[in-house]
C-alpha cells in the first residue's frame, strides 16, 4: 500500500551522471590535471560545490582557491555540463521511465522529485515528463544535501504523505542514506548497499512492480 514514489533524477530517470562526470573531467583538464573514473561514483548526488572539492582533491599541485574562484569554477563546470545536455529530449529518458510514470499515475500513487541538481526542472521539461510530478523539491531551498535526510523529507511533505508510505528511488549511496534517514523505503538502482529493494535498471524496477500488481 505504497502512496508515493520520490525519484532522484540524475542516474535514475536519465543517464546524466555520465555528462556530470565528463564535465568535471573537462574542468580538471583545463586546470592541468585529470580525475580518475572512480570520481564518477563519488560525485553522484553530491552538490555542485562539494563535488568541486572532491575534484580539486586530485590536483597534484594542491592549489588553494578562494571562494570567488571556486564559484567561478563551478560556473565553468555548469556551462560545460549545459553544453552536453542542451539537446536532451524524451529520447534521453532511461528505458521504462515513461511507462513507469504512467503506471504510477494510473494507480493514483503520487510522484515527487528529489534531485540535488539545479538543472533538474530544465531537464524534466526538456524530457517532457514535468507534468507527471506532484512535487519537485527546489534544491536551493535545502540546507543539508544528501546524505542528510532534508531533501527526501521535503519531498514527502510536498506530497502530504507519511514517509513510510513512500518509496525513494536512488542511484547514489549518499541518496540511499538520505532516503533511509528520512524514513522512506529505499529502492536502489545499480550496485548499492542498504536498499530494501535493488535493481540494475529503472526498467527492472518497473517490471517488478507490474509482476506484483
Ligand atoms: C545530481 C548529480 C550530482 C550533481 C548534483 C548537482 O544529483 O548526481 O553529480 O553534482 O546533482 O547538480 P547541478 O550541478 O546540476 O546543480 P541527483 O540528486 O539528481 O542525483
Ligand atoms: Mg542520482
Amino acid at each position: 500500500n505504497i502512496k508515493g514514489v520520490v525519484f532522484d533524477m540524475d542516474g535514475v530517470l536519465t543517464e546524466t551522471s555520465k555528462a556530470h562526470f565528463e564535465a568535471w573531467r573537462d574542468l580538471s583538464n583545463k586546470l592541468g590535471f585529470n580525475i580518475p573514473d572512480t570520481v564518477g561514483d563519488q560525485v553522484r548526488g553530491i552538490s555542485r560545490l562539494e563535488s568541486l572539492e572532491i575534484v580539486l582533491s586530485y590536483d597534484a599541485k594542491k592549489r588553494a582557491f578562494t571562494d570567488a574562484e571556486k564559484t567561478s569554477l563551478t560556473d565553468d563546470k555548469n556551462a560545460i555540463y549545459l553544453e552536453k545536455i542542451k539537446a536532451y529530449s524524451k529520447r534521453d529518458l532511461a528505458p521504462g521511465t515513461l511507462e513507469l510514470l504512467k503506471y504510477l499515475q494510473k494507480k493514483e500513487i503520487r510522484i515527487a522529485l528529489a534531485s540535488a541538481s539545479r538543472n533538474a526542472s530544465f531537464l524534466l521539461k526538456a524530457m517532457e515528463i514535468d507534468s507527471y510530478f506532484d512535487g519537485v523539491v527546489d534544491p536551493s531551498s535545502i540546507k543539508n544535501g544528501k546524505p542528510a535526510p532534508d531533501i527526501f523529507t521535503k519531498a514527502v511533505a510536498l506530497l502530504g504523505l507519511p514517509a513510510e508510505k513512500c518509496l525513494g528511488v536512488e542511484d547514489a549511496q549518499a541518496g540511499i542514506e538520505s532516503i533511509r534517514s528520512a524514513g522512506l523505503i529505499p529502492v536502489g538502482i545499480g550496485p548499492l548497499e542498504k536498499c530494501q529493494y535493488r535493481f540494475d535498471t529503472l526498467n527492472d524496477f518497473y517490471q517488478a512492480l507490474l509482476l506484483n500488481s
